[in-house]
């Protein structure tokens, strides 16, 4: 275990990294993270994830644009792939696990949050089919009906791509009621999911999976 003094270095570090995109600077630092016994998700979440809300912050201010973005991305995944193998979901405990269709919705390139959010899906122990971005609407329809996945979630980015996701939750409802679909995204807020008919929400990837098993818990509920 790290002493605070030591978290708190290499999470900063993870975090400037990741601003400046400094890709070995990232390298060293997850490996460090692992090497100083700092847990893996806390490096994700408050070093690189961190790191990248900042970014957001400087294009929001015109300091930063598109090809910083992508470089500060680059930086990022390079820490999440050392880190991933060690993050491990506790006091999950032997609650009901299932299947995970997720994906960005059509028109939409943003992927950074939701492979987050996939990564936590897998490390939790649900089988995830990653449809990707920029996903057509009527594909996440075909791929919940072809793996009977319990669970459909959806990420958008963008105020105007959001809508595709009341159009998919339709489109679902339709084929097939009996699955939950949950919504994430800088954009979307409970409000929005409520209204759109999703059954579940989630700010960030810290209450992801929870709200996940719980859909999945009321699911097998009802079906019961
Ligand atoms: C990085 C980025 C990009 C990168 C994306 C790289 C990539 N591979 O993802 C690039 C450069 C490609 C890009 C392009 C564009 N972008 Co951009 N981008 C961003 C930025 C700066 C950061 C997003 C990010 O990765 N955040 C970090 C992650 C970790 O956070 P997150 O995505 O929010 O995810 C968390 C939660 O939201 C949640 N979550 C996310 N998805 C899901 C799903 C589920 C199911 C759940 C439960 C939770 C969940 O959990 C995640 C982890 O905690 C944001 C600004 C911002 N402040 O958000 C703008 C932003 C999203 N972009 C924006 C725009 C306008 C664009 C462009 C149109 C710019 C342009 N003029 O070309 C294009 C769009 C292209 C397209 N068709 O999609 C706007 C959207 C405005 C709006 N409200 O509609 C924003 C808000 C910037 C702004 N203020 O104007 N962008």
């Amino acid at each position: 275990m790290a002493t605070e003094e030591v978290r708190q270095e290499i999470l900063k570090t993870l975090d400037e990294g990741v601003v400046e995109y400094e890709e070995d600077q990232v390298k060293e630092a997850a490996q460090r993270a692992l090497d100083e016994g700092v847990n893996a998700y806390d490096a994700v979440m408050n070093g690189l994830a961190a790191g990248m809300e900042k970014v957001g912050n400087l294009y929001d201010q015109q300091e930063y644009f598109v090809p910083e973005l992508l470089m500060c991305a680059d930086a990022l995944y390079i820490g999440l792939d050392i880190l991933k193998p060690h993050i491990t979901v506790e006091d999950l405990g032997d609650k009901p696990k299932g299947q995970v269709v997720i994906g960005t919705v059509q028109g939409d390139v943003h992927d950074i949050g939701k492979n987050i959010i996939k990564l936590m899906f897998e490390v939790a122990g649900f089988t995830v089919h990653d449809l990707g971005r920029d996903v057509p609407l009527e594909q996440f329809v075909e791929e919940q009906l072809r793996t009977d996945s319990e669970i459909v979630a959806l990420s958008a980015m963008m105020t105007t791509t959001m809508m595709g996701m009341k159009k998919v939750i339709e489109m679902i409802r339709e084929r097939n009621p009996n699955v939950a679909i949950m919504l994430g995204g800088a954009p979307v807020t409970k409000d929005t999911a409520d209204l759109f008919g999703a059954d579940g929400y989630a700010e960030t990837a810290g209450n992801a999976v929870q709200e996940a098993i719980k859909m999945i818990s009321q699911l097998r509920q009802m079906q019961a």
